[in-house]
């Protein structure tokens, strides 16, 4: 699909006009036909619907990710300027704060996910993938999103926080809404709000002390961060981080891998021979085809990036997707190779707000695929797989699959 709308023109600053809408239907349900584009436009593109820049490139991307001294988060990592507009939830205390009082609850955090911690959780975790890839053996043809993606994360993490068993079908309505808030007020936002309030009581709920169960990562969390001396509500602020960052984002990461194999059958098989690609694949997954395709800054200060000139208080797009596969960058950049380097990729962000949760997305990915690489000998695709539209993830709602059993 060739996108029509970017044509030779820049703005007073020397940013490339792009016409084209980010967050419409077309551009949300195949991003990469948009990218190259967006790309070749310029180094730093404007957007005039939204009043906002952007860039696609890798270099730019991962300038503006590093330099957090100019492009700041706390006025928002979507469209919303907190500046000027109230922000639609209490701002997250990780996602949408700068240093130094970044640092302080990053380092809260990080106690909690710790890698001899979450290690301990991989015996369990294991167990847990076996017996799912047991079921969908026995059925052959199953939904790799329904029935894979979204069960393995679902099964292992809300256990793993110790979170209320009740009314865990709101995770998934509340994670969705809140990728889509960072975007505009568009159809594809609105309509993740229905039902919402309930859901988002419901979250509210869930990170108290008192509904968390003793021995759970959310308690610890409450223990790590009075320790630290932060308040009872913000403790509860730091448990919602792993709400919202830690489903629908693991879902569609393994989602995405998975229709990635369907796409590439040779790759299922160079998985199946050598199992050490594991992790490699994992990661290439991501570069190729990853799950939060965007985030914003917003300018502190006047600034010029790679000769265009940024006014003070703008706001501006990363498209990590894009950087993810820019040519100038990547060999053969189009290509998913489970083979190749993948280090460097912006699938988990860059810089001080990298994603917190990676190291649990990795093991939960890893072992999920480690006990579908042993049994399944093929998985392809066995039908029409469906996108799940969203202003932030890159989403499928259905991916029919068959498998052959080893
Ligand atoms: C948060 C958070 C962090 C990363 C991603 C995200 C919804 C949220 O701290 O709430 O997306």
């Amino acid at each position: 699909m060739k996108i029509q709308g970017i044509e030779s023109r820049t703005d007073d600053g020397g940013a490339a006009i792009v016409e084209i809408d980010p967050f419409s239907r077309d551009v949300l349900a195949d991003p990469y036909a948009f990218h190259p584009q967006l790309r070749d436009a310029g180094p730093v593109v404007w957007f005039p619907k939204y009043g906002v820049f952007g860039v696609a490139r890798y270099g730019e991307v991962k300038t503006v990710l590093s330099d957090w001294q100019t492009y700041c988060s706390s006025r928002g990592v979507g469209l919303a300027d907190f500046a000027r507009e109230i922000p639609w939830r209490t701002p997250s205390l990780q996602l949408e704060r700068d240093p130094p009082l970044h640092a302080a609850t990053r380092g809260v955090m990080n106690k909690v996910v710790a890698l001899p911690r979450l290690k301990s959780l991989a015996p369990h975790w294991k167990q847990v993938a076996a017996e799912l890839v047991e079921s969908l053996a026995g059925r052959r043809r199953f939904d790799a999103v329904q029935d894979l993606a979204e069960q393995f994360p679902l099964r292992i993490f809300p256990d793993t926080l110790g979170l209320l068993k009740e009314g865990r079908e709101n995770l998934l309505a509340y994670a969705t809404s809140t990728f889509n808030a960072f975007g505009p007020r568009n159809d594809v936002f609105l309509e993740s709000q229905v039902g919402l309030d309930a859901a988002q009581a419901w979250i509210a709920e869930a990170c108290r002390y008192e509904n968390l169960a003793p021995g759970g990562w959310g308690r610890d969390v409450h223990d790590a961060a009075a320790e630290a001396g932060i308040s009872e509500g913000e403790r509860e602020l730091l448990v919602r981080s792993f709400l919202s960052a830690g489903i629908d984002t693991t879902i569609n990461g393994i989602g995405n891998l998975l229709h990635a194999f369907t796409l590439h059958p040779t790759e299922w098989q160079k998985l199946r021979s050598d199992r050490s690609l594991i992790k490699r694949a994992f990661e290439e997954g991501l570069r190729w085809q990853g799950t939060a395709q965007s985030f914003f800054r917003t300018t502190t200060r006047e600034t010029e990036l790679s000769g265009v000139r940024l006014p003070e208080g703008a706001k501006i797009i990363a498209f990590l997707a894009a950087a993810n596969r820019d040519p100038r960058h990547w060999p053969d950049a189009e290509r998913f190779d489970i083979t190749r380097q993948t280090s460097g990729h912006v699938g988990f962000g860059y810089g001080i707000h990298q994603c917190l949760g990676q190291m649990i997305a990795r093991q939960e990915s890893e072992i999920l695929l480690e006990a579908l690489s042993s049994r399944f000998a093929s998985f392809r695709a066995a039908g029409v797989s469906e996108r799940r539209l969203n202003n932030t993830l890159f989403a499928l709602r259905s991916l029919p699959v068959e498998v052959d059993l080893a």
